[in-house]
């Protein structure tokens, strides 16, 4: 037996029925904040009663009448007024500054105070621009941009940096509710950009603190280049939970067109939940070139299953995980957990149809996983491609139900990645668990060097989880690989007992600097031309790099030449 079976490596993470049970009520709670908190108090708990001071239209003529009575604005209150006669679709840009006041104008020389202040205003086209300083308050969009007129924008003001902090501010309304320093409830055509979110945190299981909110139905929200940090709940041993960004679709309509792009999200403290969450019917989305670290559950997950959405509306579907940096996601610190490691940096939980490419990840307890939690359900057309992954606690990429009693994966493609695990590393290379059916593992380097695995298959309940070939292996020490719960010490013993890799390689693949992880390999690599092209759908247009997938014959691994 080699060291392999010396860790534990059933992957027994998160209380299953707990999670689900809270993620229900989730799905319930959003009521809270889905009504119209047009006005709400900078403090949160119950949604304060709508005012008639600043109706959601017609804000101009409101602006009109609080103007002083000079010859100066007499002529600005004329303009405002041909401005509304003109049509709503003139787009305005409103400014926002901690020196403002909420009854001027909102333009740069008399800025308003708040954010929600703003965020009542302006309609379909406008730009709000926050300027630098700290704002504690939440923020609830109270109108949709449009096709026509274009998004609302949320901004910082060109060359500054606007906080917007959650210290001092009130967590949540209670009865399990989410409220976010961003809320956007149902809204569409709305883009969140350039801000620092930070500081929300409750104490309870009560109220969930969540950086950015988007629940409901709609499409075309944009969060781009935001900082998201210090959202925490302190009730972790207690079933708290709270949100860095969350994008829930909680009705038969999807939220669609969802791009998450830019951020960096981090020191986030999330008891049950993810640090970046698209739960339920969320279709069409985007994440990408986002650094996601030091949090203490999972990196980005994409679910599924989960009673977040309706029946037959429940499944994150259609879209790209790509291009983001993951690393230091553990759950050893989370109280949720008792001491275990079972965090994911990137997780399709019962999504279908993804792409998860070109990420670097690196420092988490499992790299990345598709499968899903809810008995009788899978993730499925799922592609992980491109993508370097290195010194996880458990294993860099796995598939299929952590238990026998959950659900699976189904038609999950796994190319070109390329997988390491230093001497200090604990995990594995690949992982198969339960239930896992019609999936591919090609063209991967795995490169191990701490005595683990590079393939830990340890259930006999499918004959062929997953077809394996043109891989490239390489340990260091005692080479490993587990089928069916049995241990293979060379590849050919490997490659006879499973019907698996028979024309992969075992050599060392010879990065260009494993000490300093860049996994480029040397021009007389046996991984340079040495793949199998599967077809520009499944290997993709580019390596890990950007540059083009297939020069010449395709390389096995994360990079072409
Ligand atoms: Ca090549």
């Amino acid at each position: 037996m080699s060291a392999v079976f010396a860790f534990d490596k059933s992957c027994s993470k998160r209380g299953i029925h707990l999670k689900e049970s809270f993620r229900k009520l989730i799905a319930f709670s959003h009521f809270e904040s889905l009504s119209p908190t047009r006005h709400p108090k900078p403090s949160c708990g119950t949604p304060a009663a709508l005012s008639n001071d600043v109706p959601s239209t017609g804000h101009k003529e409101i602006l009109v009448k609080s103007f002083p009575h000079s010859r100066l604005t007499r002529l600005a209150a004329a303009l405002a007024l041909a401005t509304t006669a003109a049509g709503a679709n003139a787009a305005t840009t409103w400014y926002v500054a901690t020196t403002g006041n909420d009854a001027s104008p909102g333009t740069l020389a008399a800025p308003w105070k708040t954010i929600n202040h703003a965020a009542q205003v302006a309609t379909a086209g406008d730009t709000v621009d926050v300027r630098a300083g700290t704002y504690k308050e939440y923020v609830t969009v109270a109108n949709s941009g449009s096709a026509s007129a274009g998004y609302i924008t949320f901004q910082n003001y060109a060359g500054e940096s606007p906080i917007v902090d959650g210290t001092g501010v009130s967590c949540c309304g209670g009865n399990g509710s989410i409220r976010g320093l961003f809320n956007i409830l149902g809204k569409s055509y709305v883009k969140v950009s350039g801000f620092e979110i930070r500081n929300f945190k409750s104490t309870t299981n009560t109220n969930e603190p969540a950086g950015i909110y988007v629940t409901g139905s709609g499409s075309y929200i944009q969060i781009l280049n935001n900082k998201v940090h210090d959202i925490v709940t302190t009730a972790e041993g207690n079933n708290g939970n709270a949100h860095g960004i969350g994008i829930y679709g909680t009705a038969a309509t999807p939220y669609s067109y969802v791009t998450l792009s830019g951020n960096e999200v981090y020191n986030n403290k999330t008891g049950w939940s993810e640090t970046i969450t698209l739960d339920g019917n969320v279709t069409n989305f985007t994440v990408t070139n986002n650094v996601v670290h030091d949090n203490d559950n999972i990196g980005i997950d994409a679910a599924g299953w989960w009673g977040m959405g309706p029946s037959g509306h429940d499944q994150t579907m259609i879209g790209t995980i790509s291009g983001n940096t993951v690393y230091n996601i553990t759950s050893v610190n989370n109280a949720a957990y008792a001491g275990s490691m079972g965090a994911d940096a990137i997780y399709c939980d019962g999504c279908t149809q993804v792409t998860i490419e070109r990420n670097l990840v690196h420092n988490a307890d499992i790299g990345i996983e598709a499968a899903s939690e809810i008995s009788g359900h899978v993730a499925s057309a799922v592609t992980i491609r491109d993508n370097l992954v290195y010194d996880t606690g458990l294993v860099d990429i796995t598939i299929g139900g952590y238990d026998s009693t959950v659900g699976g994966s189904d038609s999950i493609t796994v190319v070109n990645n390329t997988l390491y695990q230093s001497a200090s590393a604990q995990g594995n290379g690949f992982q198969v668990q339960y239930k896992a059916t019609n999936n591919v593992f090609k063209n991967n380097v795995v490169y191990i060097s701490n005595g683990g695995s590079f393939l830990y298959y340890f259930t006999s309940l499918k004959t062929t989880p997953v077809a394996m070939d043109d891989n490239l292996y390489y340990a260091t020490t005692n080479p490993s690989w587990v089928w069916k719960n049995k241990g293979y010490s060379s590849l050919s013993s490997f490659a006879s007992a499973s019907a698996q890799d028979a024309h992969s390689k075992y050599a060392d693949p010879l990065f260009l600097n494993l000490a300093g992880h860049d996994f480029h390999v040397l021009g007389n690599s046996p991984a340079v031309g040495a793949g199998t092209n599967l077809g520009a759908s499944v290997v993709g247009a580019t390596d890990f790099a950007g540059n083009p997938r297939v020069v010449g014959a395709i390389d096995i691994g994360g990079y072409e030449q």
